[in-house]
């Protein structure tokens, strides 16, 4: 089974308001934020992964969602060309914290990618198309992975911000997945929890080593998610949603 030992994350900044979003669920409070970031890389930690805490780059509001910025398999690192103008330079200081882990690659113009569109299940890649990530940046990525040694295809995002804001692993050959991505060919071969209309929401969803870190405030997807039977940590993410995020673009993980 695929096993993660290690965790980069980010702290927000005392600023990270005034980073991109297009929730209209009111202003996030600084103090809640940093409670909740706080209380995700306790579970991340309790869970066995070594955390590194980045500090906040000002400049960024947005860094703390530190998956875009990278993509890291099991044998490469890849520094994106991150889609919104405004962030890119995250990677910048994330480069030399992946160096110590993995060969660098990296993502160039006219190519963009954000990690939040790409899906890794195992050794294979599923690479969302979005207003982030462009076909130029989904073939340079999936060239790289296939150079070494992976497999990809890539996916349509219709909505959403990111592939993974509609559809993530939840182990073994399963994903939970919204319904507008539930009849997606390349998903075919799994088996689909499928997330209600008005709890989308709660797709986004944090495999770590066989728990489940899930959202608060969606019953429906708690009640399907008690049914597999896999230990579950529920994580308040309020504040983070208010910026477009969620759990899985709060880190990198990897072995
Ligand atoms: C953005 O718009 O880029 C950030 N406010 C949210 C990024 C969320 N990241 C993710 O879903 N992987």
């Amino acid at each position: 089974m695929m096993m993660f030992k290690h965790a980069i994350t980010r702290l927000p900044g005392e600023n990270f308001a005034s980073g991109l979003t297009t929730s209209n669920l009111g202003t996030p409070s600084f103090t809640l934020m940093r409670e909740q970031h706080r209380a995700y890389v306790e579970a991340l930690g309790d869970l066995g992964l070594k955390v590194i805490v980045l500090p906040a780059l000002p400049e960024y509001p947005d860094a703390y969602f530190v998956e875009d910025p990278a993509v890291i398999s099991s044998r490469v690192a890849v520094v994106n060309r991150l889609g919104a103008a405004a962030r890119q330079g995250e990677e910048v200081s994330l480069a030399p914290a992946l160096a110590q882990y993995r060969p660098l690659e990296r993502i160039f113009f006219p190519g963009s990618v954000d990690g939040g569109d790409v899906l890794m299940i195992g050794e294979h890649f599923f690479i969302g198309i979005s207003e982030r990530t462009n076909m130029s940046g989904a073939e340079q990525l999936g060239g790289i992975l296939t150079r070494h040694g992976h497999t990809y295809e890539t996916v349509a995002v219709g909505e959403g911000l990111h592939l993974k804001s509609s559809v993530n692993w939840l182990g073994g050959e399963r994903l939970i997945v919204t319904q507008a991505l539930a009849e997606y060919p390349g998903f075919a071969r799994f088996e689909k929890i499928l997330v209600d209309d008005d709890e989308e929401y709660a797709a986004n969803i944090l495999w770590v080593n066989g728990t489940l870190l899930h959202p608060k405030g969606f019953p429906k997807a708690r009640h399907q998610l008690e049914q597999l039977g896999m230990p579950l940590i529920e994580l308040d993410v309020s504040e983070v949603r208010k910026m477009d995020g969620g759990l899985t673009c709060m880190s990198l993980r990897f072995g």
